[in-house]
């Protein structure tokens, strides 16, 4: 630093040559700023500009999880914030690698994690003249389309205003991913210390309650009271809002079956005798009035339509975002606000005994749920015995050891890994699930485990089609370098859907896949297993779970076990050329 330089980051005149001692910079500014406002940990990949900032966060005590690649360390930060119910925090370079980010900031808003990507951005002067600058990109300008919202800071005076209002943003209403780019210059900007310190603060009241109004509670208590067939579909927004002791008050004085949504699961625990799951179509297809809490009416729920639901349904609905209501089907009754104010609300107006479940209505879905599980335990049955070993054969023995560790994380991505996962391995405990969500994205495998294992300290089991694997495998070395307790269970059945497409030539078929993950584990010094048997699957993630060391578990499925696109092959274009499905 020039004594020139020193001069101009004073505040006062010449004379008063502020010491080194005295000044501060944006780097130390951004961490303090993080501190603050009880930022723990952050997720991300070092260079230039940023080095420093990693290194200075991780010497003032906050954690740097340093990743191979953005695209993870940006899915590790909106799993810390669903997880946390605080914005996770990213970190990347300019250009490159705040492009690898977007995918995990896009994903984080569309599933509505909250998190915040900061990343480092070129000069300023000679990006928007496009002179060609070292990583050259108007970063800003391509956040706006990925994000819940994005800012550029441009003086390091203004630091603290733009953490500030970036964890604001991304926490309060609909959570979502916000981008915070800060430029080189602003980074190593100097000035006066005291100046610096007071243009920090911390947010206060960070998501505040948002509460409904009477008459709106009133009106779907009403309607309520008058189904014949009522039915709650719980969303991840629901375990998300952590209102966990009053949803299951509500769903058990009121008898009300309810459907969990795949990251709801465990809000109440999956064997809890009023779960619709098992008889899901029926519910749907049935139910006269429904209570949405936390849950889109999207694709995943198709989107509220016939025949899948009953076109007389009438809707209830519970969000934060009054602009969700009507986005498919008319809402009857919009509850808008955070569902632990909008349920306590309910409690509270809510008369003894005026909502009941007809018991018809329960014991019919209770039917379909026992028939559904018998024809389920015939085909578990048979999954046990086969050689090669099934999807099914595998997940018994993960369902049977993750049974006896509540307190696991499960990690799950795939196609029929995913679809046949979600369904077999129960949930007992709220927001200890995490999947590919509102979009079906792979790649989130690693970055949802590692976060998990950081924010949570318990054993993380990530259960990972072979091809989901592949788009975050590198990460093995993260969890090793670091030594998570992750176990990772590959369901390895060569391919991508299924591993046994013909090939129209002498290259491999486009969805053909061929690798021994176990060794992959073992090049970072973490422990391989390969099971080819439900026995010896069971017996390797017993032993993983138990060293709480890092390990991978190669298990060899049948590769013409599963079919194409998984439970969503439907929505393959069906031209000229459309496939015909694969028979096992
Ligand atoms: P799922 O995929 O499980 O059905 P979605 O992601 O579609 O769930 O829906 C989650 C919904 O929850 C979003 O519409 C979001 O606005 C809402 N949400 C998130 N947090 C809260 C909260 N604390 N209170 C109310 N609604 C919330
Ligand atoms: N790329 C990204 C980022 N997301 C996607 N969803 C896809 C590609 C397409 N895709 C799926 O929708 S599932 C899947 C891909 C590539 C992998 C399925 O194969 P798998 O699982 O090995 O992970 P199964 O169990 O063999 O079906």
């Amino acid at each position: 630093m020039t004594e020139a330089s020193v001069q101009a980051a004073g505040e006062g005149s010449a004379s008063a040559v502020t010491s080194a001692a005295a000044l501060t910079d944006g780097i130390h500014l951004v961490v303090d700023a993080l501190k603050l406002n009880d930022v723990k940990n952050i997720y991300g990949v070092v260079g230039i500009p940023i080095t420093d900032l990693a290194r200075l966060a991780q010497s003032e005590g906050i954690r740097f999880i340093a990743f191979r690649h953005e695209s993870n360390a940006a899915h590790a930060a909106a799993a810390a914030g669903f997880l946390t119910g605080k914005p996770g925090i990213c970190l990347t370079v300019s250009a490159p690698g705040f492009l690898n980010g977007l995918v995990g900031l896009a994903n984080a808003t569309t599933n509505c994690f909250p998190m915040v990507q900061i990343s480092g951005s070129s000069e300023r002067h000679i990006v928007d003249l496009q002179r060609g600058d070292y990583e050259e990109m108007d970063q800003l300008a391509v956040a706006k389309n990925f994000a819940k919202a994005a800012y550029r800071i441009h003086r390091a005076e203004d630091i603290g205003r733009g953490i500030a209002r970036a964890l604001r943003t991304a926490a309060s209403g609909r959570p979502g991913g916000v981008y915070l780019d800060i430029p080189a210059a602003v980074l190593g900007e100097v000035l006066d210390k005291a100046k610096g310190e007071r243009s920090l603060w911390p947010v206060t009241d960070l998501t505040p309650r948002q509460l409904p109004a009477p008459e709106a509670v009133d009106r779907a208590i009403e309607l309520l009271s008058h189904a014949q067939r009522p039915l709650v579909v719980l969303g991840k927004g629901a375990a998300y809002s952590r209102a966990d002791a009053l949803l299951r008050e509500f769903i058990e004085t009121t008898g009300i079956p309810y459907v969990p949504m795949s990251m709801a699961k465990g809000l109440l625990p999956d064997d809890h005798p009023q779960s619709a799951a098992t008889a899901r179509s029926l519910a749907l297809k049935k139910a006269d009035v429904v209570l949405l809490v936390g849950a889109r009416l999207n694709w995943l729920l198709s989107h509220g339509d016939a025949p899948a639901w009953n076109p007389d349904a009438k809707f209830i609905q519970v969000d934060i975002a009054a602009n969700e209501m009507d986005s498919n089907q008319p809402i009857a009754a919009p509850l808008v606000g955070d569902i632990a104010s909008v349920m306590d609300a309910i409690h509270e107006r809510l008369k003894p005994g005026q909502i009941k479940a007809p018991q018809s209505w329960r014991d019919e879905l209770k039917e379909r749920t026992d028939a559904n599980v018998a024809k389920m335990a015939k085909r578990l049955e048979a999954a046990k015995a086969a050689h090669p070993m099934k999807f099914l054969g595998a997940l018994q023995s993960i369902r049977d050891v993750v049974a006896q560790h509540p307190e696991a994380y499960v990690v799950n991505e795939g196609a029929n890994a995913l679809d046949l996962t979600r369904n077999t391995i129960g949930m007992r405990v709220p927001r200890h699930r995490l999947d590919s969500g509102t979009w079906g994205v792979m790649g989130i495998g690693m970055g949802y485990a590692i976060a998990a294992a950081v924010e949570t300290g318990a054993p993380v089991v990530a259960i990972e089609g072979d091809s989901a694997f592949g788009f975050s495998g590198m990460e093995l070395e993260t969890i090793s370098r670091y030594q998570l307790p992750v176990t990772t269970v590959v369901l390895n059945n060569s391919g991508v859907y299924r591993g046994d497409d013909p090939s129209a030539t002498s290259d491999p078929a486009p969805t053909s896949l061929r690798a021994r993950h176990d060794l992959m584990i073992e090049a970072f010094g973490g422990t391989g297993y390969r099971a080819a048997t439900p026995v010896e699957t069971a017996a390797a993630l017993r032993s993983a779970i138990s060293a709480g060391t890092p390990a991978l578990i190669d298990c060899v499925i049948d590769p013409s076990d599963g079919t194409e696109s998984g439970n969503i092959g439907h929505l393959n274009p069906k031209g000229l050329t459309a496939r015909q499905p694969a028979s096992h």
